[in-house]
């Protein structure tokens, strides 16, 4: 049999796929949400409280015993892990960990003990920054000043310097902290660090993650000297080396083979970011289309022809686990935002579609700012969810006017942004909670002149880093592999109206009002 285990630990839960290549199908696909498998972590949306809004922090250790708890719980409900040939993962992006000296020498883990216990003592810091923190502006600052600007880091890392990038969080830690600093032998991403649990030994990070820290050179691929030196002093000794996602970082540890039945010498695959996966996932590895993932928070990536970057410094560019290279971008205002309207007007999901297929491109003229918080793209920190047109639109009596607007809104703003990518992407794979929406998708297919597809799978990134698993571990090639578990469900394909001179104009007023109300 090959099996291969795809794992996502991601913000609020630890999720596990298992592909089969003889039968093509998944069978097994299960998720374990932090606050409901772990209480005691008092983390129920996958974080610790914090007085400071900026600050988000999480333990680390939620995510060791989420390993363990799900594991057992596979097990326990029958599942054999013995039919597993390789393993890999996907992570939270940009969430450091912190190990003390000696930490590898400890990881021939005891599978008498809960993996958690034998974890706590190798952490210097008890709890990581994650990507949700935005508490580093000045530590952000203080990075561009010492290379010469905001251009060098982003010519060089592919972003500029980010708050909830790990550069700026380690130069945070190296200030406020510096005894903490010190005592740290390695840091790891929760992708690395995850890898380095289930392979029992000192790992990489990958170049997919390792490019979402405002420390790796993407040209060459090593960690950059004046980008570390930049961050805090030391910091070269405390980073792994950086390699490809497809590296086999080791076997399984046995404690995992012990207790679960596991193959004594199943691979390990370098774990990635959990975007990188989730581009394997939805089958999108080659340039030609573009996932847009409608969630919380709107993202926007696709594979690149070439590395380029934004500008405006808006977007990223993290590492394609297929090779070369994506391009990222990253809005907070999404379904909350678009929740915050159709609660508004008062219409349920099926009513917001209607209301929007029932109403014209370009909404008689009407459009909106949609931001009910602050905003990462473009940079806007007093929101305001502006209504621009004629009375009944401002006044909020034109409840199908409302739908369509924050909409169109987004899309605009959505397609604006990545403009600087300089693809046309043929196809937009749409994924998220709102992509089950068949409105919401017809503006984005309308607006960016591109087919709309969406892929029937739970979770993108686990599957993603199981098909990175299948790919490093036999010949099968990806085309194969995306046919088999990644091909967009055949009967939603949703196709672009003639719309361009519509969505030209209304691109040019939006950008004159966020001018006009933002200053950007
Ligand atoms: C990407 C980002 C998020 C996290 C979510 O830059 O910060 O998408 O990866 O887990």
């Amino acid at each position: 049999m090959h099996q291969f285990l795809g794992l996502d630990s991601s913000t609020q839960s630890l999720s596990a796929i298992v592909v089969d290549l003889d039968t093509g199908e998944t069978v097994l696909d299960v998720a374990a949400n932090f606050g409901e498998a772990l209480p005691a972590y008092e983390s129920p949306a996958g974080f610790l409280a914090n007085p400071d809004p900026l600050v988000r922090h999480a333990d680390p250790l939620m995510w060791v015993e989420a390993l363990d708890y799900l594991f057992e719980k596979c097990r326990a409900d029958g599942f054999d892990w013995g039919n597993i040939r390789g393993i890999s993962g996907s992570g939270q992006q940009h969430g450091t960990v912190y190990l003390k000296p000696g930490f590898a020498d400890s990881a021939n883990w005891d599978s008498g003990q809960p993996l958690v216990d034998q974890v706590r003592p190798l952490l210097t810091r008890q709890t990581s920054p994650i990507w949700m923190d935005s508490s580093t502006t000045a530590e952000c600052r203080e990075l561009a000043a010492a290379v010469g600007g905001d251009e060098y880091v982003m010519a060089i890392t592919g972003s500029r310097p980010i708050e909830r990038f790990p550069a700026s969080q380690i130069r945070k830690l190296h200030k406020v902290d510096p005894d903490t600093y010190e005592a740290t032998a390695r840091i790891y991403l929760v992708s690395s660090f995850m890898a380095f649990l289930l392979s029992g030994r000192d790992v990489p990070i990958d170049f997919g993650d390792g490019a979402g820290m405002n420390l790796l050179n993407l040209a060459d691929g090593t960690w950059d000297p004046k980008m570390l030196d930049a961050a805090a002093p030391g910091l070269a000794d405390k980073l792994p080396p950086v390699a490809a996602s497809n590296t086999v970082t080791g076997e399984l540890a046995p404690y995992f083979c012990e207790k679960y039945g596991f193959a004594a010498d199943t691979p390990v695959i370098a774990w990635s970011g959990d975007n990188p996966c989730s581009l394997i996932g939805m089958g999108g590895a080659a340039p030609g289309s573009a996932i847009i993932s409608l969630s919380t928070g709107d993202t926007f990536f696709g594979a690149m022809r070439a590395p380029r970057t934004d500008p405006k410094g808006y977007g990223h560019v993290f590492g394609n686990p297929a090779g070369g290279f994506m391009s990222l971008i990253c809005f907070k205002n999404g379904s909350l935002t678009r929740e915050h309207v159709a609660n508004r007007v008062g219409m349920d999901w099926d009513a917001f579609s209607g209301a929007i297929l029932d109403t014209a491109p370009g909404n008689n003229g009407n459009f909106m700012l949609p931001y009910i918080e602050s905003e990462i793209t473009p940079v806007i920190l007093e929101p305001q969810l502006k209504l621009i047109g004629d009375d009944n639109f401002t006044s909020w009596q034109d409840p199908a006017a409302a739908a369509r607007g924050i909409v169109e809104a987004q899309a605009v703003s959505m397609r604006l942004h990545a403009a600087w990518i300089d693809e046309t992407p043929e196809t937009l794979l749409a994924t998220g909670g709102a992509s089950k929406n068949r409105g919401i998708l017809q503006v984005f297919a309308d607006v960016f002149g591109a087919r709309v597809q969406t892929i029937d799978v739970s979770n993108s990134a686990a599957l993603g880093a199981a098909l990175r698993a299948a790919h490093a571990c036999t010949d099968v090639d990806w085309p194969e592999l995306f046919a088999d578990f990644a091909a967009p469900a055949a009967d939603v394909a949703i196709h672009p109206a003639e719309t361009t001179a519509v969505y030209a104009d209304l691109t040019e007023r939006f950008v004159g009002e966020l001018h006009t109300t933002y200053g950007v």
